[in-house]
């Protein structure tokens, strides 16, 4: 299933705590296709980022990644200002092109007592929003996402 394309977005800059997660959930997203963005689950990756390449270069290259996807992926429970602008960019583009271009979106987001997850994810019409709270419900969600 190497031939579909998935944007796997999730907090940098954000706060990495939940890269562990991340991998899992990058790793899961392999049995269903190609992950573009694989480098989000890695431990190492500097809280700042790529600090070797310039910001215009992440932001171009991950928009070309978006674009070029089939399915979008995001875990939002951690909040980051690029997972909601990739996330906003995309529900917007789904509104405009045909029903075969358009991108399914999964968001995926762990509940907790002091937190709630913003409504312009929760009340957003343009994206399926699953809550988790072990990885295998996380990959329930997602095997009923890639079923469909
Ligand atoms: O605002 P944030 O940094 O939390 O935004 C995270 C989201 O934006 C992710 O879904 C990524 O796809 C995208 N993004 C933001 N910064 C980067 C980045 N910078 N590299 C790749 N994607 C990014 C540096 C990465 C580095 C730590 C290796």
């Amino acid at each position: 299933m190497d031939d579909c394309k998935i944007y796997f977005a999730a907090s940098i800059r954000g706060g990495r705590q939940d890269s562990e997660i991340y991998q899992q959930l990058i790793d899961y997203l392999g049995k269903y296709g190609k992950v573009l963005t694989e480098h989000i689950g890695d431990k190492g990756l500097a809280l700042m980022g790529e600090d070797n390449m310039p910001d215009s270069y992440i932001h171009d290259r991950d928009v070309e990644w978006l674009t070029d996807s089939h399915k979008v992926v995001a875990e939002v429970t951690t909040a980051s200002l690029g997972v909601g602008y990739e996330l906003g960019r995309m529900v917007e583009r789904n509104r405009w092109v045909g029903e075969g271009e358009k991108k399914p979106i999964l968001c995926l987001y762990r509940p907790s007592i002091n937190k709630k997850l913003s409504a312009m994810i929760a009340g957003c019409a343009g994206v399926v929003t699953k809550e988790y709270r072990t990885f295998d419900e996380a990959a329930k969600h997602i095997d009923e996402f890639f079923k469909n």
